[in-house]
């Protein structure tokens, strides 16, 4: 993709970008006007809903982080759980 906006997830203290795959999926099920997307993050179904602007594991709905879409430039812990610096 060559847009400069990404989508993140939110983390104890500040924001996590998703994977390229997983972005570009997000990206494309946001674009086609869907309401939420299926994702699947090491092994476990995770819902991304556009509505609430949120994720959840399916089957653990307790944990609801919410997400962002934002300049790939904007403050960011690192990728998908990798720590940048
Ligand atoms: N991409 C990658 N891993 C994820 C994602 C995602 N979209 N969503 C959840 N996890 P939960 P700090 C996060 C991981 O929401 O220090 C970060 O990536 C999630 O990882 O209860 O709090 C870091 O690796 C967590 O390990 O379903 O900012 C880690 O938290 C696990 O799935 C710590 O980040 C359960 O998340």
């Amino acid at each position: 993709s060559t847009s400069r906006h990404v989508w993140y997830y939110e983390g104890r203290n500040g924001w996590w970008m998703y994977d390229q795959r997983t972005n570009d999926e997000i990206d494309q099920s946001f674009r086609r006007g869907d309401r939420r997307v299926e994702i699947l993050i090491v092994g476990h179904l995770y819902i991304v809903d556009f509505e609430n602007m949120n994720q959840y594991r399916l089957n653990d709905t307790q944990r609801r982080r919410r997400i962002k879409y934002d300049l790939i430039s904007a403050p960011k812990k690192g990728v998908a759980g990798l720590k940048l610096d």
